[in-house]
């Protein structure tokens, strides 16, 4: 199998698939983008869609966490993403669909907010980085796209605001998949490679780690990327962070 995947340094559903590949022991090449400018290679390199994980596979084109984890399970079927029970299935799905649909994206907002008010912590994301220019040639120019994906992903104060003020209930429901076993379990499925990124890139943010790092979730994201590259110190307007109790 051939495979080589394109993905955006610190890009927490780009490491979900690096996970899954590692998962299903498929060697696999990798190429890091720059964000926004990877809208234009993606589409240069003729993918559909301009958002990453893209994996071609084979010849074959394949986007989006969700799809890359059905096409991976299809062409290796052993160890599973899935369980072959089909109650325990819809399950994961519902779990994996929650993790790509709900939660994924208020952490990207507040990510990239944090980044607008302060990008040095940029270097510590594309750590490892395999970005063809030096990492950081790449920093040092990175201001205005990180103005430009701040824009692109909407996190503007108001959306950053309600996003933390929806964190509170999105962990708590990633801890109640864990609690039931639908994560965490011996055997790791889609659901826990699509949640336990999202976790783990909220987790470097010093302002949000000590409110995820003991709850089921924080643990799960610990054990799956126990060392996700980046880190930012405290940068978000401590009212707004009320929310989480603190
Ligand atoms: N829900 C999609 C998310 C895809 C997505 O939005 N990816 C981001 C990176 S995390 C992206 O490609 N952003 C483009 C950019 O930053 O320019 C998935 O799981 O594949």
């Amino acid at each position: 199998m051939e495979a080589r995947l394109y993905t955006i340094p610190g890009s927490h559903p780009g490491l979900g698939a690096r996970l899954m590949l590692e998962h299903k022991a498929i060697p696999y090449k990798r190429t890091d983008l720059l964000p926004v400018i990877s809208k234009g290679v993606l589409r240069g390199l003729r993918f559909e869609s301009n958002t990453v994980p893209a994996l071609k596979i084979d010849g074959r084109r394949v986007q989006g966490s969700r799809d890359i984890a059905r096409e991976l399970e299809n062409r290796r079927p052993d160890p599973p993403l899935f369980p072959r029970d089909a109650e325990r299935r819809a399950a994961v799905e519902e779990a994996e669909r929650f993790g790509d649909a709900e939660l994924q994206h208020p952490i990207r907002q507040i990510l990239w907010w944090s980044l607008k008010r302060d990008a040095s912590p940029l270097r510590s994301f594309s750590e490892g980085a395999r970005l063809g220019v030096p990492v950081g040639l790449a920093v040092r120019t990175a201001a205005p796209i990180v103005a430009l994906a701040a824009r692109f992903n909407e996190s503007t104060d108001a959306n950053v605001k309600a996003a933390l003020a929806a964190l509170p209930a999105l962990l708590d429901r990633a801890d109640a998949y864990a609690r039931d076993g639908v994560i965490d379990g011996d055997e790791l499925n889609a659901a826990d490679f699509q949640i336990a990124p999202s976790i783990a890139l909220a987790m470097t943010l010093d302002d949000l780690r000590p409110h995820i790092e003991s709850r089921p979730s924080g643990r799960l994201a610990r054990r799956l990327v126990p060392d996700y590259p980046g880190r930012v110190p405290p940068v978000l307007p401590s009212g707004w962070l009320k929310p989480l109790g603190g």
